[in-house]
């Protein structure tokens, strides 16, 4: 775990592209965390920075409606994204959330790494997908990381479905995570201090 020297807290939530809060100065990184609606998002990153309550989360999709962007120290931003996939909003709401997606996604230079959540149970789905092509066309780097694996009980079957993720990825190891009991959180803030550290 990396030492955190002040509160992580909420810089803004940003409902429009012009919300966004400035690029940071002083060459501050910035983390996006990505995923199907539900996923665990949110839940991964307070489990990060062990603040159960930071980034609301709710057992409900589409809980997180704005892009939220968290100071979490002086060199590193999380920016919690919300869902996609989730069906019970009007076509109209989710025109906008994908463009403040990828206004976001686009533009951002602070931008860089996005964290693409993926189900254990589930796998890639169609959107999982896209949106991986998506950031590979447009070049940001990502880590894929496999969520909820503690709803999955035996060893052999957490296996499989990291199998099975890793199949469709070139060049990385898809990393398994558990907002229950924790598993994964050093390895990701490993992935992170090399961010931070520009490697
Ligand atoms: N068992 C288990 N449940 C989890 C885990 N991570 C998240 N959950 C649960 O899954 C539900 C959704 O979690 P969120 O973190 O709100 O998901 P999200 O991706 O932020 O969802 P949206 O904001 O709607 O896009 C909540 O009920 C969480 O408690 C996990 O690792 N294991
Ligand atoms: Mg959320």
């Amino acid at each position: 775990m990396v030492a955190i020297d002040v509160a992580p807290s909420l810089i803004i939530s940003a409902a429009r592209a012009e919300q966004f809060p400035l690029e940071p100065s002083n060459g501050s990184s910035e983390i996006a965390f990505l995923g199907r609606s539900n996923v665990g998002k949110s839940s991964l990153l307070n489990a990060l920075v062990r603040q159960p309550g930071l980034a609301f989360t709710s057992a409900r999709p589409g809980c997180t409606q704005h892009i939220n962007f968290f100071q979490i120290d002086d060199s590193l931003r999380f920016v919690d994204l919300p869902g996609y996939g989730y069906a019970h909003v009007s076509l109209e709401e989710r025109g906008r959330w994908k463009k403040l997606i990828e206004d976001y996604l686009t533009k951002r230079e602070s931008l860089e790494l996005s964290f693409l959540l993926v189900d254990a149970r589930r796998g890639w789905m169609d959107m999982d997908r896209e949106l991986k092509a998506w950031l590979e066309f447009h070049n940001r780097r990502y880590q894929v990381i496999v969520t909820k694996i503690d709803k999955l009980k035996s060893n052999y079957q957490q296996q499989t479905a990291l199998a099975e993720i890793r199949e469709e990825l070139e060049d990385q190891e898809p990393m398994p995570f558990s907002a229950i009991d924790g598993r994964g959180v050093r390895e990701i803030w490993q992935t992170i201090s090399k961010i931070k550290n520009k490697q």
